[in-house]
């Protein structure tokens, strides 16, 4: 951490959080940013430009949470502040059609050739709640398929074995969602085929959908094992099941495609967020235009949303598509910061990475799944990322998300980092 100008008296950070203890749950709007795994007070944040935050109390950082994401171009790029500052000028929202959504959901699809329509919405989680529902309004089944430790955002029925908060917290399951939800959700561990292979001998006619992330974020970073998101495909689509992949993480992040590009998969439906905002909120969920089609008012299964298609949102997430396009050399960029950094790790400690996206796992054995996940020493990751706060370097404070590289992230950057490891 480089500290500005020391301050007497608690640091502000302190005196905010105890403050945000008494008017909102934990202190924090979402879970994740409490602190809760890793101990200490979470640094509140004053700014952002390029790859660093500013807190509070005048420290500095160099910042690889990224809003857990969505800046995939760092803190305040010029041509999203541009986009927002012109849409400013014409309104906030308008409740109605304008011309940014049709040119954002054309650059989604365009960008993504397996989603023929695409649905914007608020949030990740609303996408994913509203793809299971065209899922099960499709397929006229109620079952859905999940992997451990992945995380679909707070959605009822897939707070199953969930990762992200719920595994940081050691929630197994969270009070408040109806057995009868929980009940149409069938959790498997990640990258086996077998048990996705017997569980639709037993059950295939009754499941409406598998739905995967494709490279997992939410349990730390873990890549699909050779072959497995194929066969997802193939036995999905042999019990005329949906495949659902959840590229809110993912997408536009690890190829300007996603996922489905760098792995050459086409689902049927895909759940897009935070790049595709421009750090601005969104979701979206598209895919197939006979699915898609189904949806409400050209077809019967609801859903809806007051500020759908905000028009920040959208011009933000407009921006940063038409930046990437224009910026194809981004995606090597990213892959040779994340590698520098993911080759700088102890040899004790298990490095996963997917282009921007790595976790170091403070195991020796592989981690391809949610039960080798949990076998990482959590007090060695929560001693390492205090270390890690202390010399400036900002990561997600949980053993069970990924750290995220940007392209503001410089090699000076990345060396400032790679030394800190090292200490
Ligand atoms: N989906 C984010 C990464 N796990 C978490 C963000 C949040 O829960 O606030």
């Amino acid at each position: 951490m480089s500290s500005a100008t020391p301050r007497p008296g608690k640091p502000l950070s302190e005196r905010l959080f105890e403050r945000a203890r008494h008017v909102i749950p934990g202190g924090v709007n979402s879970p994740v940013r409490a602190f809760r795994g890793v101990g200490g007070t979470p640094p509140f944040i004053a700014r952002g430009e390029g790859s660093r935050v500013f807190d509070v109390d005048g420290n500095e950082y160099i910042d690889y949470v990224g809003s857990w994401g969505p800046l995939l171009l760092g803190h305040r790029h010029p041509a999203i502040i541009d986009a927002l500052r012109a849409a400013l000028e014409v309104g906030t929202s308008f409740g109605a059609p304008t011309q940014g959504e049709v040119e954002l959901a054309e650059a989604i699809c365009e960008a993504v050739p397996s989603i023929e329509m695409v649905r914007l919405v608020n949030s990740g989680t609303e996408a994913t709640m509203s793809a299971l529902r065209v899922a099960r309004g499709f397929t006229g089944r109620d079952l859905v398929v999940k992997f451990e430790g992945c995380y679909h955002g707070h959605v009822d029925s897939l707070l199953v074995k969930a990762g992200s908060g719920v595994a940081t917290l050691g929630l197994p399951d969270s009070p408040g969602v109806p057995k009868g939800f929980s009940d149409t959700t069938i959790a498997l561990p990640f990258n086996s085929v077998d048990a996705v292979a017997e569980t639709f001998s037993a059950h295939g006619a009754h499941i409406a959908a598998v739905i995967v992330e494709p490279v997992v974020g939410n349990m730390g970073c873990v890549s699909p094992a050779p072959g497995f998101l194929q066969a997802l495909r193939e036995i999905s689509a042999r019990h005329e099941a949906l495949l659902i992949f959840d590229e809110v993480m993912t997408g536009f992040r690890v190829a300007f495609g996603g996922a489905q590009q760098l792995f050459g998969i086409r689902p049927d439906l895909t759940t897009l967020g935070k790049v595709i905002g421009g750090g601005l909120p969104i979701g979206a969920y598209g895919g197939r235009a006979e699915i898609m089609s189904r949806v409400a008012p050209s077809g019967p299964i609801y859903q809806a949303g007051t500020l759908s298609g905000n028009p920040l949102a959208v011009a933000a997430g407009l921006a940063m598509l038409r930046y990437l396009k224009s910026h194809p050399e981004v995606y090597g960029q990213l892959e040779v910061r994340g590698a520098a950094i993911a080759a700088s790790a102890p040899r004790s400690v298990t490095v996963n990475r997917v282009g921007s996206m790595f976790t170091f796992f403070f195991t020796s054995s592989p981690v391809t799944n949610y039960t080798s996940a949990k076998k990482s020493d959590t007090a060695r990751f929560a001693d390492f990322h205090r270390t890690m706060l202390d010399r400036g370097i900002y990561l997600p404070p949980s053993q069970f998300e990924a750290a995220f590289v940007s392209g503001a992230h410089s090699e000076e950057d990345v060396n400032k980092t790679i030394e800190a490891i090292r200490g």
